[in-house]
């Protein structure tokens, strides 16, 4: 049922509410107050907007409150329908005045907000940033969740794939971001400021009381949330939603918007974070794809040192074995060019070229993908030599380094530049129509966006780096758009996958004294780190983009991750939903290391939920749950982040389940609310399924897939007057493995029926009784039971 958007007068200005919440202004003070009418909480007390102009002077809507003539209009946008409020200041001297446009929506829980300058004075101005939401520093402009902001926790979303997303405990540091993954604003760390990139979220675990600002357009202006509680005191917990303008100029009678921001305080603040999503997604244009992308990807084994002849064997073997590990993609991976920029100049370790290679790879039935950093041009490139024009540069004109890796400075390209775009739209088709790669990779893609002068100065870096990515897509027309290193808000709807994390590697933590000092260790290559963003940023996978969580690496040789972190990078990359890439020395693996990988395969497509990811910056639970017409049940993902072997206690749902550990082959029996694990080993994971109890046979796990059922049980039917349990298969490719049935007395198997070859059935010795098959087509079998 719809819900109303009411606005009413009121003696000092305006109560506009919905069913969830209710915003008062204050005309007089050109201030607004946020309340959640569900839990009866003034979340945010008192609120301004103001508009930071070039030179540092700062409009707001305090100065001298709102006019009592504001604007009410019906709206139908994206997310439904609503009514909003415009707002203007109150006209000063020679200063440009400020239009607020909130709206409230019949059918949404959240506020969106937009601020606007106007510039009637008669000279330009400069426009820096927009404050969409501040709350002043002194007096009530605090933000009211719980008592103590020490035991808050902010989830902190970071600027591009490799920053760090996590939830920090209130009564700790923010830890600092510096380039490449620090966002739009210079701001040192200070002790008790927090600082989020595009959305932030506020939330007091003790009470559930939650507070989420995050913009939902993004393609205009860099955007950032920021939560102040100097001295960690009740006194002033300030939290301010910006939009980065970048000193464009306003002309006089000219007027200039912020980004839209959604301000959410609904428990709960899991539930805010998907809504966001959905905004975000839904008003950006948000690409997927037709189906989750699987392949095979040669950067995390061989590196710089790729060739065409590791390619080939990987090839040949991928291809040898595709009805056991079913890939789409053969993605090469940077090491084939001959300098960074110069992308179709192959260097020798690739003799036969790029369109040979693709050719290659389709003749053998893959896609073709390829690795590029469009947007870096190394100081040694025949690129940068021939246009040094279409280089960022900075205030004295040098052109500006947005990265110093391949042992070179690589200068960030200008992508407001007609030649620059020109170019890459060029190079685009190139990789795509005449050597015909069906998947581009485009890495390191926030240098179109650093901070520097280009040839649109009117551009802001969000503008600047679409540009860019505008040029490539047209280039590329419908080929597949990955987004690497890339900048989370700007990308929605320009890119179909998007890698969320820092890259993994072949151990779980980089030691500290090789950790280079510029780098966060949050954001370092790393499978703690890449495991920790796909946990944390689990909400943009189906609604953004696809998630990239990074490969899977299998290997027992030359790593030194442990069988049980090979498994929570497994666990981790199965239930994010997202792509499946492979990084071996395909023919180094051996079979039972191949067979993990082959659990991934097709990639399910739905993402789970990390449940705790408020609560630990590394979260512990994933969960999923599926729904068939058969059975529903839960995967649950479990992860055990210590160095030590340690003790968990997981949630559990309330109705009793089945626990099953697919890792392990280990029935943990029947409960419910909780489990506890004596003790799990360092870094490992369990991957759990959990069957709600039926008062007969039923299925509670198989071994096919990781998610134990859902992509290859077809159908899975007792008949309690034949007492039979009929199971339908088909498998997901040609696999080997068990249908697990959990068997209540007084039920007792009698015989085996089945259409599949040597189907065969056996009691574990933990009772529970197992159908193995060998599944190269779909698959019958009844089992018949006494009692
Ligand atoms: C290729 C790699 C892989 C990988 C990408 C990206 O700042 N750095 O020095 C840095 C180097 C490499 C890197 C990220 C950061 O990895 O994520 O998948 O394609 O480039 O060079």
């Amino acid at each position: 049922m719809p819900q109303q958007v009411t606005v009413r007068k009121t003696r000092y200005g305006l109560l506009i509410a919905n069913r969830w919440l209710e915003v008062r202004c204050r005309f007089d003070q050109g201030s607004l107050a946020f309340r959640d009418r569900s839990a009866a909480r003034t979340v945010i007390r008192r609120a301004y907007a103001a508009v930071q102009l070039v030179g540092g002077d700062v409009v707001s809507t305090l100065d001298g409150g709102f006019r009592e003539d504001y604007d009410v209009q019906p709206l139908s946008d994206a997310h439904g329908q609503g009514t909003t409020v415009c707002l203007s200041t109150l006209p000063a001297q020679d200063r440009p005045g400020l239009r607020l446009f909130l709206t409230l929506y019949e059918g949404q829980p959240f506020a969106v907000m937009q601020l606007e300058v106007v510039n009637g004075t008669s000279q330009p101005v400069g426009v820096e940033s927009f404050r969409v939401l501040a709350t002043p520093t002194a007096g009530r402009g605090r933000v009211g969740l719980g008592r103590s902001s020490r035991r808050w926790r902010f989830y902190k979303h970071g600027w591009q794939s490799w920053s760090p997303t996590l939830s920090l405990s209130c009564a700790q540091d923010d830890p600092p971001a510096p380039p490449p993954i620090v966002g739009p604003s210079s701001v040192a760390p200070q002790k008790g400021c927090f600082t989020s990139e595009l959305v932030g979220l506020v939330t007091d675990p003790t009470t559930g009381a939650s507070l989420l600002a995050g913009f939902i357009t993004a393609a205009d202006q860099l955007s950032q949330v920021r939560l102040e509680l100097p001295g960690g005191g009740q006194a002033s917990r300030t939290l301010s939603a910006m939009s980065y303008a970048d000193g464009i100029t306003v002309a006089p009678e000219q007027c200039l918007l912020s980004e839209k921001l959604l301000v959410d305080l609904t428990e709960p603040p899991l539930d805010a974070l998907a809504r966001y999503g959905d905004a975000l997604g839904r008003q950006m244009g948000a690409l997927g794809w037709q189906h989750v992308p699987s392949g095979w990807c040669s950067w995390y084994y061989y590196f710089g040192g790729v060739s065409e002849q590791a390619v080939l064997d990987n090839l040949e073997f991928l291809h040898a074995h595709r009805d056991e590990l079913l890939l789409d993609y053969i993605q090469v991976d940077d090491g084939y060019q001959a300098d960074i920029g110069d992308w179709t100049t192959i260097n020798d370790k690739f003799p036969h070229g790029l369109a040979w290679l693709a050719e290659r790879i389709h003749h053998k039935g893959f896609k073709a993908g390829l690795w590029l950093a469009p947007f870096l041009a190394a100081s040694t490139s025949a690129l940068y030599r021939e246009h040094p024009e279409w280089m960022v540069h900075d205030g004295d004109g040098r052109p500006l380094v947005a990265i110093h890796n391949w042992d070179r400075d690589c200068y960030a390209l200008d992508c407001t530049h007609p030649g620059a775009q020109a170019w890459l739209a060029h190079l685009a088709k190139t990789v795509v129509s005449q050597c015909h790669f069906d998947y581009l990779k485009l890495d390191f893609i926030y240098a179109g966006a650093v901070q520097g002068v280009r040839y649109d100065r009117q551009a802001t870096r969000a503008q600047a780096y679409r540009r860019g990515l505008e040029a490539i897509r047209q280039g590329a027309s419908d080929a597949f758009i990955l987004g690497c290193g890339a900048p989370i808000g700007p990308s929605v709807g320009l890119v179909n996958a998007q890698r969320i994390g820092p890259d993994v590697a072949p151990y779980w933590r980089v030691p500290t004294e090789l950790a280079p000092p510029d780098w966060p260790s949050t954001s370092l290559p790393a499978c703690e780190n890449a495991i920790r963003s796909v946990l944390t940023r689990f909400w943009t996978h189906g609604r953004l983009w696809l998630n990239d969580p990074d490969c899977l690496l299998v290997r027992d040789s030359e790593t030194a991750l442990s069988l049980d972190e090979t498994r929570s990078l497994a666990t981790a990359i199965a239930l994010s939903g997202g792509m499946v890439f492979l990084s071996d020395a395909m023919a180094k693996l051996p079979p039972e290391r191949r067979h993990i990988a082959s659990l991934l395969l097709p990639p399910y497509g739905q993402s789970a939920v990390a449940l705790d990811v408020f609560e630990h910056s590394l979260p512990r639970f994933l969960r999923l749950a599926i729904e068939r017409p058969f059975q529903r049940w839960w995967l649950l993902g479990v992860f055990q982040w210590q160095d030590e072997p340690s003790e968990l206690t997981v949630p559990l749902p309330s109705e009793p389940v089945h626990v099953f550990d697919l890792w392990q082959s280990c029935y943990f029996g029947v409960h419910q609310e909780e489990i506890r694990f004596a003790t799990m080993p360092p870094h490992s994971a369990k991957l759990l399924s959990l069957r709600p109890v039926a008062n007969h046979p039923q299925v509670i796990s198989t071994t096919f897939h990781f998610s134990q059922g859902a992509v290859e049980i077809e159908d899975a039917r007792f008949d309690a007057a034949q007492r039979a349990l009929t199971v339908r298969l088909t498998p997901p490719a040609k696999r080997q493995g068990e249908v697990i049935i959990h068997v209540p007395p007084p039920y007792q198997e009698q015989r085996l029926e089945s259409d599949a070859p040597a189907a065969s059935m056996a009691r574990r010795p933990d009772g529970l009784l197992s159908v193995r098959l060998t599944l190269p087509q779909p698959a019958l079998f009844t089992v018949f039971f006494d009692g």
